[in-house]
């Protein structure tokens, strides 16, 4: 089965975006992939380095994994500054990588802002990290949302420039695979990664400026539904949702310009597993104030039974530990395996 890896950083409330974005593809992946999904620790302390509750965030992220319908038996669910390799891959990769491609990440830049010499190196490096994260286990397919497509590019550049770089010696050590890069048949140690990023929301904007992705750390909580939001917040946070004063279109090139229109009706069609055309011909030329209730009573039903286990499992957190302890010792033999070839290649000695 092909490999699957993806991570969700424990920087605060999941929300919507990360659910859609991310989440759900992770469970439906199960049946086809053999599956790694990550807290993503050493991520979150790259924007800010002191957190409140760093270990309460990350039972919470399991915990919405678990909640969502991932399994921890058949796939492998821990956090990532328990996997040694992960810093030690990226370490390698920082060497691999250029200066120049890490000073053109756009999510880079966002969060760096206008003070860019005073972010941290691991803020600059971190796409390097996400490298590591996902070719530690020579993970061949990546589910993220629509804005990590640069950083999965990037991982496919510095995957091709490591098996480019030292090419002769990973046909020495015989610990090459055959692949196909474009129309070539290459002989590499890492795979060049595919992102899994479709379906009807890859990119669920907020709710108060359709031109805003959904994020955690927005400022307004109105922006976003979090996944532990109750019933009566998911609807006041529907009902405030900014819309413009026309029906919706007939047709979905009818919701070309506008922005929130768009974003609503693409977050229907995602939570109710269909797509917008089906949503459009369903309320076509209906006023939001028909379509928002319909909305809000979907949202509520799929997301009240995840929100109510969540909450069973962090009343006491013993089964999330035991789930993270074993998830990190399995994730560990595979990427203790890998280190050992990154060494041979490279010529550490070990
Ligand atoms: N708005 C979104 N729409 C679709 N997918 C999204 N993801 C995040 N926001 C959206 C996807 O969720 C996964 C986990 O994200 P993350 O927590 O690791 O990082 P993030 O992208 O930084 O999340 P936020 O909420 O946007 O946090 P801040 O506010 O800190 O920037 C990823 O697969 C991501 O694509």
């Amino acid at each position: 089965k092909p490999l699957v890896f993806s991570g969700v950083q424990p920087t605060g409330n999941l929300h919507l975006g990360n659910y859609l974005g991310a989440i759900r593809k992770f469970v439906a992946l199960q049946e086809s992939h053999d599956c790694i999904y990550c807290v993503v620790d050493l991520h979150a302390i790259t924007a800010q380095l002191v957190h409140d509750d760093l270990a309460g965030h990350t039972r919470a992220i399991t915990a919405a994994f678990l909640a969502s319908g991932i399994d921890p038996k058949a796939h492998i669910v821990f956090n990532q500054s328990r996997v040694s390799g992960h810093a030690e891959l990226a370490w390698i990769f920082n060497c691999v990588a250029r200066i120049g491609w890490m000073n053109r990440m756009t999510q880079f830049k966002d969060k760096a802002g206008k003070d860019r010499e005073n972010a941290s190196l691991g803020l600059l490096a971190y796409p390097s990290l996400m490298a590591a994260d996902i070719l530690v286990y020579r993970a061949t397919h990546v589910p993220v949302g629509d804005d990590q497509k640069q950083h999965l590019e990037l991982t496919r550049d510095i995957a091709q420039k490591f098996n480019i770089d030292f090419s002769q010696r990973i046909a020495e050590t015989g610990l090459g695979v055959d692949m196909l890069v474009g129309e070539e048949r290459v002989n590499g140690y890492f795979p060049l990664t595919e992102p899994l990023i479709g379906g009807p929301a890859p990119r669920v904007m907020s709710l108060r400026d359709g031109t805003k992705k959904m994020s955690k750390s927005d400022v307004s909580d109105l922006s976003r539904i979090n996944l532990t939001d109750d019933a009566d917040t998911i609807a006041k946070k529907i009902r405030k949702a900014k819309t413009d004063p026309e029906p919706l279109p007939g047709d979905v090139e009818g919701l070309e310009g506008r922005a929130e229109a768009d974003n609503l009706v693409g977050i229907y069609a995602a939570l109710s597993d269909t797509t917008r055309e089906a949503v459009i011909s369903e309320f076509a030329g209906q006023q939001f104030s028909a379509f928002k209730p319909a909305l809000t009573e979907l949202a509520v039903s799929v997301m009240s039974p995840i929100n109510d286990e969540m909450r069973r499992l962090l009343e006491s957190p013993d089964h999330i530990d035991d789930v993270l302890r074993d998830g990190g010792e399995r994730a560990a033999e595979i990427a203790g395996q890998t280190m050992k070839d990154v060494k041979d290649i490279i010529g550490l000695l070990r």
